[in-house]
Parts: C-alpha cells; sequence; structure tokens
C-alpha cells in the first residue's frame, strides 16, 4: 500500500494506491494525519486504511494521469552520510583533504560508530515529481544522490518509505567539507516522491534495489544501479542518532545516504531529466534547470 497526494480541480487529495495500483482518495489532508487516526484506534495504518476504502470506489484515472505533488510535506528534510562504500570513495575521489597514506574524514566516519547526519532541506526548498530540480550557478561539478528516504514520527518511528534525492556539488565539498552545506542545500536542490509505501508493506527494506537513469535530449546517458543489501548501517540506528536529544516533528524525512554516484567525469546540465526508481515505491522524475531559469517564488 502506498500513499500519493495529487492536485484535481486546485484541490490537493490525498489518496491510498493498492497494490494493484487502484487509487482511492482518502478522508485526510496527510499521511500523519492517517497515521495517528490509525494509533488513536489502535489499529495499523495499513489495517486502518484499507477499513477506510473497503467498499469504496477508486478513481477512474490511473496514476500516471494525475498531477502529482510531494507526498508528504516534510516539515524537515536530513540526510546521512557516507552510508555506502560507493559513496567513501566518490568522496575520497573529491576531497581535495587528503594525504597519501592517511584516513580522510570520510574514512573514519564511514567506520565510525556515530553517522555522518546533516539538515538537508525545509519544506520549502523540496520539491516533489515532476518539479525542476535547480542547478547551483556557483558549482561545475553537480550529480543527483538517488537515496531511500525513511519518513518518521516524532518519536522516531518508521512508518513509510519514500525516494530521495540529495542533489550534491561535489566540487564545492571536494574544496572544503566545512562547505558541506552550500554543496547541499539550495532552491529546489531535494526532491522526494512519488509516494510513500507503507514501513509495514515492505518485506525487506535491505533488499530494495535503486536505479537512476539520466536522460539528455532524450538519450539516455547514465544508468546505474545498486541494493539497499548494500547498506553498512541499520536505519533504527541512523534514526536514533538523529533523534537523540533532537526534536523531530511528524512526517520529517531522513534520506540513507547514496549507494549511487554517476561516473565521475558527470557533471547534470540544464534540460537533463533525472529519474530514480525504486520499484516498491515508484520512480521520482524531475526535470533540470539552471539557475538562470528559476523564479523566486517567495519574494
Ligand atoms: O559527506 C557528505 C555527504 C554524503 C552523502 O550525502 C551521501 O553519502 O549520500
Ligand atoms: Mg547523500
Amino acid at each position: 500500500m502506498r500513499i500519493i497526494r495529487y492536485l484535481e480541480n486546485s484541490r490537493v487529495v490525498l489518496a491510498a494506491v493498492t497494490d494493484e495500483n487502484a487509487v482511492y482518495p482518502l478522508p485526510f489532508n496527510d499521511f500523519m494525519d492517517v497515521v495517528r487516526e490509525a494509533k488513536n484506534k489502535q489499529l495499523s495504518t495499513l489495517s486502518y486504511i484499507q477499513a477506510l476504502i473497503s467498499g469504496g470506489k477508486g478513481i477512474e484515472k490511473e496514476i500516471a494521469e494525475l498531477n502529482l505533488l510531494v507526498p508528504i510535506v516534510a516539515p524537515e528534510v536530513w540526510a546521512s552520510g557516507v552510508t555506502y562504500e560507493k559513496s567513501r570513495e566518490a568522496r575520497n575521489y573529491e576531497t581535495s583533504e587528503k594525504t597519501a597514506g592517511q584516513e580522510t574524514c570520510y574514512d573514519r566516519v564511514y567506520n565510525a560508530e556515530r553517522p555522518e547526519i546533516f539538515f538537508k532541506s525545509t519544506a520549502a526548498r523540496t520539491i516533489g515529481p515532476n518539479d525542476p530540480i535547480y542547478l547551483r550557478s556557483d558549482s561545475n561539478w553537480q550529480i543527483p544522490e538517488p537515496e531511500l528516504g525513511l519518513v518518521i514520527t516524532r518519536e522516531g518511528e518508521i512508518v513509510g518509505y519514500t525516494i530521495g534525492n540529495d542533489m550534491s556539488c561535489r566540487d564545492i565539498e571536494g574544496e572544503n567539507p566545512l562547505y558541506l552545506p552550500q554543496a547541499k542545500i539550495w532552491k529546489n536542490s531535494c526532491a522526494i516522491g512519488p509516494a510513500i509505501r507503507l514501513s509495514e508493506t515492505v518485506e525487506n527494506p535491505y533488499n530494495l534495489q535503486i536505479i537512476c537513469r539520466i536522460y539528455r535530449n532524450n538519450q539516455l546517458v547514465v544508468e546505474e544501479s545498486a541494493n539497499t543489501r548494500q547498506l553498512k548501517r541499520r536505519y533504527d540506528e541512523l534514526v536514533s542518532f538523529l533523534v537523540r536529544d533532537n526534536e523531530v516533528f511528524d512526517g520529517t524525512v531522513l534520506l540513507t545516504g547514496t549507494c549511487i554516484v554517476p561516473p565521475d567525469h558527470f557533471t547534470l546540465q540544464d534540460q537533463d531529466r533525472i529519474e530514480i526508481e525504486i520499484p516498491e515505491i515508484g520512480v521520482l522524475s524531475n526535470p533540470v534547470k539552471s539557475s538562470a531559469h528559476q523564479t523566486i517564488t517567495n519574494k
């Protein structure tokens, strides 16, 4: 069972999507309201949704025909780093902070008890399916980071899984790791979606395939895949560090680190399109726009 949000006649609809891809609107605005109400009724979220939709009628449209929105307006998106060997290798390649024969900060964090957890995005900076990812104007080496996202409650319970794109500027971080916030956070630098898969309906979250495709002039120029079984950490371990002595909010998303890095010579360009797929969740597709195309919406 998955959860989506879509726009219909200027109205936002929250809906459940069954394994048969039937779409059932739900009488709530937000996934976390469903989670909370299920708890009040002492039901699992799945049982509660099944009770809500049973006997009801799905909509006539297919998911592909809907104007999908970000599946949850996450108050905050946090991200884990260097949780896969692939990410460690890529960071060690790009960093100027290396001395022959010595461990880098990336080697150390990969092996340390404490993981790297960093602040990634706010609701206003986070985009959903088909919204444009913007490129920074001061970076020449920008890539998508395809990641599994954990949707958590304020208590740190993992209630859903989504797909995230933790956009990254390899040259900015590579110049100095203290530039991390600038290498990671800017307008439209974080995408999540297209759906939230209820955690209780995922048989083994440590065996999810992640595929990344990048298209340029409609030609496939990058295609890479990996599996969450390569993750060095446990999800509850990452969450426990995030919530430790911290206040987190219902619907926070924690990205779990990238296991896919495009070839080192690759950088995104205006008009590319990024697709990130986790078959159990869906395909998160976003066009790429250079900063010159950005419209300032919050002024
Ligand atoms: O250390 C910097 C960021 C790492 C990261 O975002 C990742 O491994 O996914
Ligand atoms: Mg990342």
